[in-house]
């Protein structure tokens, strides 16, 4: 299967069970707003690829890839909330609180935490605890909460706090797609070169994230978080090569082609994009685009 049929697939997986597991209630319309349609399902595409790898797309695979999907909406839904970033816009459209309002944005997160669980419940005995462990461990107050928070309380005066703030924000629910999806897969022995090669590609996927945003007008918090606005663009572009050798070559090592392929294809469609708007981008800071080293 290629990505796009991947990607139909866990969208449609995503509807039916938002159609099977919520209330007729106008609950179920600010979840469905929120969810569908969906972002680039970048996870769910982790899960799916690295299980390609092993011995294929298994239906509790298809469990991880949704439930994990709703645990990131969760995520975006409240990071959006005039409490946390304070943003009008997600995925091109109103946010949640700004479409309907903040009570509802709330408790229709709240409700996709929850469902993520519920559905992470259904896989089978060989794996439940593993897979609940990790999940709950890189999504709780030692894992994705602590991060925000440390954003909200502005730790982030050092590159290392920065780092730290990343690793735990976007790192971990990567790397938990990787390591639950392994489990499931009954391959727990990969799990330390996996948490590597989702802490190298959560640093990329920010630090990226990070430079694109300068594409953009971006919000007074942005611009207080953005490293590449505080800290030296040469040791920003350097995190973001060595940390990419370590996906290719961890990858390779482990003969991982499709999770190699699909990172890499999104890597490219960023450098497209830098190279694309780099004369904004150096408006803003000093930067060499062409000294990243994106592709293999
Ligand atoms: C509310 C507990 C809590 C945490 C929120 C994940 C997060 C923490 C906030 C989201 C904002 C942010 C800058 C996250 C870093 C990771 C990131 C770039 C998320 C956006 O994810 P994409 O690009 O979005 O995968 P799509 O729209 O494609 O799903």
């Amino acid at each position: 299967m290629s990505i796009k049929q991947w990607q139909n697939e866990i969208t449609k997986n995503l509807e039916d069970i938002l159609q099977e597991n919520l209330p007729d209630h106008y609950l179920k319309e600010v979840i469905n707003y929120s969810v569908l349609p969906p972002g680039k399902l970048f996870r769910p595409l982790l899960v799916y690829s690295l299980a390609s790898d092993i011995n294929g797309v298994s239906k509790e695979h298809q469990t991880l890839a949704c439930a994990i999907e709703l645990h990131h909406t969760y995520t975006l839904i409240h990071d959006d909330l005039p409490a946390m970033d304070n943003d009008d816009l997600r995925r091109g459209r109103p946010s949640s609180h700004i479409k309907f309002n903040q009570w509802s944005a709330i408790l229709a997160g709240d409700a996709l935490l929850n469902l993520s669980y519920e559905l992470l419940a259904n896989l089978s005995p060989t794996c439940l605890p593993a897979v609940l462990k990790d999940f709950s461990l890189s999504c709780g107050a030692q894992g994705l909460v602590l991060g925000q928070c440390m954003d909200l309380a502005n730790e982030n005066d050092t590159l290392k706090k920065l780092l730290k703030i990343h690793e735990l924000k976007t790192a971990r629910l990567i790397q938990t797609s990787l390591s639950c999806s392994a489990f499931i897969s009954q391959r727990n022995d990969m799990e330390v070169k996996l948490k590597e090669i989702g802490y190298a590609l959560g640093i990329v996927f920010q630090l990226l994230d990070d430079l694109c945003e300068l594409i953009e007008d971006v919000n007074q918090h942005e611009k207080e978080i953005n490293p590449f606005l505080h800290f030296k663009t040469e040791e920003l572009t350097q995190l973001i090569n060595t940390n990419c050798q370590i996906i290719f070559s961890h990858t390779q090592e482990y003969k991982l082609i499709n999770l190699m392929n699909y990172i890499q294809s999104y890597l490219t469609k960023i450098n497209q994009k830098l190279l694309k708007n780099k004369e904004k981008i150096v408006q803003k800071i000093d930067i060499k685009i062409n000294q990243l080293n994106l592709q293999k």
